[in-house]
């Protein structure tokens, strides 16, 4: 291929209709694109047009009976993206907007995220069209064994381990493994994201949210500046935002939103623990409102239909959904003084966004940065294979430990003079190490 348009040109036309797949491959196709090129051994392999082909994608028929007698049919997805460097490992996402190019598009990421942690993971990612809002508790659990009747097939401890992501979290990640044990009768760590009492990793819960801000904290070091004292605006209310937002208060900073499909929450005193609990209430009531937080605490304020991106902070973390924040997003925020963007959600900036934010503030991408879910993932996976419990401190140690590691591989391979591009330095490390382990294995 002579050059990025005729390489883009080739994999538009092999996928059509996937403007998500297209976004993330375009991105790291046109940052890894010189270093590819001095390499003439990956060349010459076609590296990169095997590496944009996923191994297998699996879609299957999700039946299932809901309260009311009625029949329902779902969809349901598993993408082996790539097993170069370990099993492949990726969450499960259960949200209607589920199709084919979201999950390829995470899948395709999620190889180099994992390359980066330094743990022996492949890539993959799954999930169903399935919309768990409004849903009771045995509807959830009668689709989550109707989805693992299928998927059990395809997995295994050295195969494919998922864990949750958007819409599936404890509760469902209990009701899938409760499934798959009773039909293959063994007890694995085939999934993490496990309750601590039945193969769990302490940490786990909190792992994205911490590893971002750890992720942060280099970043900011860099630049002489800590989170102390900084004014923080953040999106979603799930996992990833609770977490963020226990680590920041912690650190002294003071959290003002949090969002939902429905608008966000501004809240001027800022979020302490008690509030930052009160999500979790909120995510688990499968209603799914934002609003919900201003019931209960009325001095805070609801923008409907809005995002948080207009606010005045110091630093914006996302933690909803793909491209969740554009480049009048981005416009805004600078306008506003904001000198960090933190990408915690899966390409949560459009792509001219994530160009605008780079230029405009210090930016790094969610491979990167929300890489410590899935690191500590591969640590309960250690854990499970040794039969043991490490403490919370230790598991957290070594998510810090992985975290810097990253920063470390961002800021060798993304030095532009005195700025570090991390886009370009996550997406080369990543790259390099699978392109690398694929030219040792062979033409497979
Ligand atoms: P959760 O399901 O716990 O929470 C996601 C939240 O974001 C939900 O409240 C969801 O509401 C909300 N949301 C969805 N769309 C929008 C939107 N357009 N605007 C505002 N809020 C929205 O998921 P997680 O917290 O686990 O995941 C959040 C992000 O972090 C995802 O992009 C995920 O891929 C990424 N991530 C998660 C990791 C993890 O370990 N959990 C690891 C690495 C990345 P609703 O359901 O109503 O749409
Ligand atoms: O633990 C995981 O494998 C996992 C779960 C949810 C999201 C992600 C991610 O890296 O996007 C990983």
């Amino acid at each position: 291929m002579k050059s990025i348009a005729e390489f883009m040109d080739m994999v538009k036309a092999r996928n059509p209709n996937e403007p998500e797949f297209h976004q993330a491959v375009h991105e790291v196709v046109e940052t890894i694109w010189d270093a590819y090129h001095a390499n003439p051994r990956m060349v010459k392999g076609k590296i990169l047009e095997r590496i944009v082909e996923p191994e297998r994608a699996i879609s299957f028929r999700v039946p299932w009976i809901d309260d009311k007698g009625e029949i329902q049919v779902n969809r349901g997805y598993r993408v082996q993206f790539n097993s170069a460097i370990g099993p492949y490992k990726g969450g499960l996402r259960f949200h209607p907007s589920v199709n084919l190019s979201i999950l390829k598009f995470l899948g395709f990421e999620q190889m180099f995220k994992n390359a980066l942690t330094t743990l022996p993971m492949g890539g993959g990612k799954g999930g169903s069209d399935f919309n768990p809002k409004g849903r009771s508790d045995n509807e959830i659990m009668r689709f989550c064994q109707s989805f693992m009747t299928e998927l059990y097939r395809h997995i295994g401890p050295d195969t494919d381990v998922p864990a949750g992501d958007i819409g599936v979290g404890g509760r469902e990640i209990g009701y899938m493994f409760g499934q798959y044990k009773r039909i293959v009768k063994e007890f694995t760590g085939v999934f993490t994201g496990k309750g601590a009492t039945w193969g769990g990793s302490l940490i786990r819960p909190e792992a994205t949210g911490y590893g971002a801000i750890y992720f942060g904290i280099d970043m900011l070091a860099r630049n002489n500046d800590s989170f102390k004292g900084k004014t923080i605006a953040l999106s979603g209310f799930g996992n990833v935002t609770w977490g963020s937002i226990k680590k920041l208060i912690e650190l002294g900073a003071k959290c003002v939103t949090i969002s939902g499909p429905d608008g966000y929450v501004y809240d001027e005193e800022g979020f302490n623990e008690e509030k930052c609990e009160y999500l979790l209430d909120m995510r688990a009531s499968c209603n799914d409102q934002a609003e919900d937080y201003v019931k209960k605490y009325p001095k805070a304020k609801f923008f409907a239909n809005t995002k948080p991106w207009g606010v005045k902070c110091d630093v914006a973390v996302l933690c909803a959904i793909q491209n969740e924040c554009n480049v009048d997003d981005v416009k805004k925020l600078a306008e506003n003084g904001c000198k960090l963007l933190l990408e915690v959600s899966n390409m949560g900036c459009t792509a001219d966004g994530a160009k605008l934010a780079h230029e405009k503030m210090l930016f790094a991408p969610g491979k990167a940065v929300n890489a410590g879910g899935v690191a500590v993932s591969g640590l309960e996976m250690t854990q499970n294979s040794e039969r043991l419990n490490w403490t919370a401190e230790e598991v957290d140690n070594k998510l810090k430990h992985i975290m810097h590691s990253i920063h470390d591989a961002c800021v060798k391979h993304g030095k532009e003079g005195e700025r570090i591009n991390y886009i370009k330095g996550a997406n080369v490390a990543g790259f390099m190490k699978v392109a690398s382990a694929m030219l040792d294995q062979g033409v497979v």
